[in-house]
């Protein structure tokens, strides 16, 4: 190997402009970074300009750490998380760097000192969307909370060119726009051209016997695609651990064009470069659904196979053997997005590698783990075999390989139970035939886990039943978390000086700590300042709410916020039954004293999900009459907020007093923005479902608004014959809200427009919104009469944050850690470069 020549780095040049964290040396690589990358002078420059210039001074204070951490890993051969997920929702990147390099405030003064204001900077970021939600702002978090915890990882998956479209609002109606957040370039990422893989799709296989004699199988590709890696550093909390996102870019092979060029397609030979490119193009807009679209297979083996072959190459550069593979990674699968990994690395060990089959499985089965994050049964992927065998000819050969030994153990444990062994198969062979990419996961992987306690028990007990009962090592329960230097020290800045000032700062990598402040609950300055905080973040919201929405929202009133994904389950609409209800009361009794409240929803609707778009519209439809109808006065306003994401998220939490959390119960794998709730000192209103039952059973049951069905009442409900209209008729409050909808009066007079949700309500109900609306609008009185007793609130929305220790991400990684991957965690020293030249 050729060893590198020695750097003559002027290192103390170096050092100062590039890591030097004076405000002076700040100032002045600033200014230096703004001439010198985007070639601006002051009075030319934009908001936007400036931003640039401070997220490249940002940056140049990572690399020290991250070409650290590289250098240590590879010296050590550290085992490392190899976390792969089609979806990173990312958020922001410039705020918490600052937050973690330590240098929030100094920048801010530094900024400040050049003339400018360091929240316009911050705002100019467009965020990565790369995810739909809570399974990709999960990743997220744990990318975090793997760094901080000095866990060496590395994050694997797709460089949307666009990322989660942006949504608009027209006429009440969602409408998407594409988000194009490439478009004035990316100041946190870094390609790597020299790493970049091929990946083959389509085409056939042969056998053929290789010099040895041994039967082999070639892939012979239709076509190439080339990955291209963007690396974008994760840096722990004040410490020096940097790790690394890899994400991948399809582009077309160098030599794309050579046959069609020389024949004079030249057309043909563009299509085919763009067709390559498709590939890492745009994110599918799906929450907890499977659309099973070819392109969608197509992104998944390509970022699955291009990460396994870097994993190789690491392993190989350090000079390991292949069969070392699974020591040295440990390849924790998101969902099934990843899961067609189980049949790439088997084709990549067998048929590049030339390792023998059992020898093959063995290392593959000790490599991965699964996370599965629904139950939904639309959101399971299951692949037509016809269209697997078209574009993976070789994955499917090796799938029914698998599946032969495996039904083979499933026999010798259970024999003679053909029904089992066709609910096992990782063929569905019902009808048309499947690949079952749950099943595959399952068989590949050593660890099997679910994300919240009652989620990991219906796996258990449902949807994953024969697998647990085949294997109930494998199982276990990893309640999800969220990372509090994002959604407490970076969204909340009073909240957090007032904690640092009462119970020092050490909560923030140990949120157990919060606990230190149940005695501060006696003290009524304190309960005052907790107060004053939590209004003056509401009055922020307030301040975007009218410049967004141009309505006036009273920060004394309730703020009661919905903001997720739209989806039936979750039961947005279930908000909205009871926001006509207290309406309907009003219209009744003009004088009635009740608690003034602004109820607040956010969520994009995948843009193929009609029922999810009549959500949206319905909300802007009653916002419509409710805000303007004089006899409500400012009593009830209600607010659509368009385009939540990472950086809305970031406004919203700090300022809620009540989170709804009100899914049916079974329904909503764990849930995260409870969490974020809750830690920023909102009550949560909920059913017990998902991760709502641990943070009730944390923050105790009278500092939580419970209501609805359980799990197991839900079921057996729906056993029985459930028959919504028999709740209609019978509770005459609900049948006024549904009379009022279908008469009208809240879509202008027109009866049809809400007929297709009023119907399914009254004809299905399958998220059961009628069964749960009595004890739902029962809860939502308690919380009206708790709002009203204000140090009676305060104090349960200080119990509320003092208990939510459980819900770091930093808890669920050390027990990923601990349970699952094994990974001990490795100190970083800031290198030299003397030593890096080595
Ligand atoms: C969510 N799942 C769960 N899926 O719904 C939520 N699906 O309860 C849980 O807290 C969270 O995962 C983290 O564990 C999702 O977000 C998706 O976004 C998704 C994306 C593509 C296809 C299917």
């Amino acid at each position: 190997m050729q060893t590198a020549p020695k750097l003559q780095i002027e290192t103390a040049r170096v050092e100062d402009d590039r890591t030097g964290l004076s405000i002076e040396t700040l100032k002045r690589a600033f200014l230096d970074n703004l001439f010198y990358i985007q070639g601006k002078f002051p009075r030319l420059a934009t908001q936007h300009d400036y931003y640039m210039a401070l997220a490249y001074t940002v940056r140049d204070r990572l690399l020290q750490r991250w070409i650290s951490t590289a250098a240590t890993y590879t010296e050590q051969s550290s085992r490392t998380v190899a976390y792969l997920s089609a979806e990173f929702l990312m958020g922001p990147q410039l705020g918490n760097n600052l937050i973690n390099l330590g240098i929030y405030d100094r920048v801010q003064q530094a900024i400040e000192e050049l003339g400018l204001n360091l929240d316009t900077l911050l705002d100019q970021e467009e965020e990565p969307g790369l995810g739909n939600g809570g399974l990709g702002r999960l990743a997220a978090c744990y990318l975090d909370s793997m760094a901080t915890l000095e866990i060496p990882s590395l994050g694997y998956g797709i460089r949307y060119e666009f990322g989660i479209f942006k949504q608009g609002l027209q006429n009440g109606w969602q409408v998407e726009f594409t988000d194009k957040w490439l478009r004035l370039g990316n100041p946190w990422e870094i390609p790597r051209p020299d790493w970049a893989v091929q990946v083959k799709l389509g085409g056939y296989t042969e056998a053929y016997l290789d010099a040895n004699g041994h039967y082999r199988v070639r892939w012979i590709p239709r076509q190439v695609v080339k990955g291209v890696p963007y690396d974008t550093p994760i840096l722990g909390y004040q410490i020096n651990t940097c790790n690394t996102l890899r994400l991948w870019s399809a582009q077309a092979p160098e030599s794309f064009d050579f046959e069609a060029f020389n024949s004079g397609d030249y057309l043909g030979a563009v299509q085919e470069k763009i067709s390559s490119e498709n590939l890492s193009k745009v994110l599918y807009p799906n929450d907890n659904v499977s659309q099973g679209k070819q392109l969608r297979l197509a992104q998944q083996i390509f970022f699955v196979s291009c990460s396994l072959q870097d994993m190789i190459r690491i392993l190989l550069r350090q000079k390991l053997p292949l069969s070392e593979f699974s020591q040295k990674f440990t390849v924790q699968l998101n969902d099934t997005h990843p899961a067609i990994a189980v049949a790439e690395l088997m084709r990549l060990l067998v048929d590049e590698h030339g390792i023998a089959w059992d020898q093959a499985w063995d290392i593959t089965r000790n490599s991965f783990a699964y996370t599965n994050h629904t139950l939904m049964p639309e959101a399971l992927e299951r692949w037509p075999v016809e269209m697997f065998g078209q574009m993976l000819p070789r994955h499917l050969e090796i799938v029914y390989e698998i599946n032969h030994h495996f039904l083979d153990e499933v026999r010798a444990k259970f024999p003679d139970d053909g029904d089992r062994i066709r609910r096992m198969s990782l063929i569905d062979e019902s009808g048309e035939r499947f690949v079952r990419m749950a099943n595959l996961a399952c068989v590949g992987s050593y660890a099997i886990n679910g994300v919240a306690a009652l989620h990991t028990e219906l796996l258990q007990k449902d949807v994953l039943h024969d697998f647990y009962q085949l294997y109930p090592e494998k199982f276990n329960n990893k309640t999800n978390g969220v990372t509090p230097r994002r959604f407490m020290v970076l969204s909340n800045p009073r909240l957090t000086h007032l904690l640092n000032d009462t119970i020092g700062d050490s909560w923030v990598q140990h949120l157990d700590h919060l606990q230190k402040l149940e005695t501060s609950v006696e003290d009524a300055s304190f309960r005052q300042r907790w107060w004053e905080i939590k209004q003056a973040n509401k009055h922020d919201l307030a301040t975007y709410i009218q410049a967004h929405n141009g309505i006036t929202v009273d920060p004394e009133s309730l703020f009661d916020i919905q903001v997720k994904r739209i989806h039936e389950y979750k039961r947005q609409h279930l908000m909205v039954l009871h926001i006509i209800t207290l309406y309907n009361r009003l219209k009744a009794n003009p004088n009635l004293d009740i608690t003034p409240r602004t109820f607040l929803f956010g969520g994009k609707a995948a843009p193929g999900y009609m029922m999810a778009k009549l959500i949206i519209k319905l909300i802007t439809s009653v916002a419509d009459v409710v805000n303007n109808d004089p006899a409500v006065g400012d009593r009830l306003k209600v607010v659509f907020l368009k385009n939540f994401n990472v950086k809305l998220a970031q406004h919203i939490y700090p300022a809620a007093d009540l989170s709804e959390q009100v899914s049916m119960a079974g329904k909503e794998a764990s849930g995260t923005g409870n969490m974020k709730f809750a830690m920023n000192g909102a009550l949560t209103i909920g059913t017990l479902d998902g991760a709502n039952i641990e943070i009730r059973e944390e923050v105790g049951p009278e500092n939580f608004f419970l209501f609805g069905l359980t799990a197991a009442e839900v079921k057996a409900l729906k056993a029985s014959s459930y028959n919504p209209w028999n709740y209609y008729q019978s509770n005459p409050e609900l049948k006024e809200v549904i009379d009022r909808l279908k008469a009208g009066d809240f879509s202008g007079g027109n009866p049809d427009l809400f007929r297709p949700l009023i119907d399914s309500l009254l004809s299905w109900d399958n998220y059961l919104l009628f069964a749960d609306y009595q004890s739902y609008i029962e809860a939502q009185e308690k919380v009206s009469q708790a709002y009203r007793d204000r140090d009676r609130w305060v104090r349960m929305s200080i119990l509320n944050t003092a208990r939510m220790g459980k819900f770091s991400s930093d808890r669920s990684i050390a027990e990923y850690a601990a349970d699952i991957w094994q990974t001990p965690s490795v100190k970083i020293e800031l290198t030299d470069n003397a030593r890096l030249s080595r």
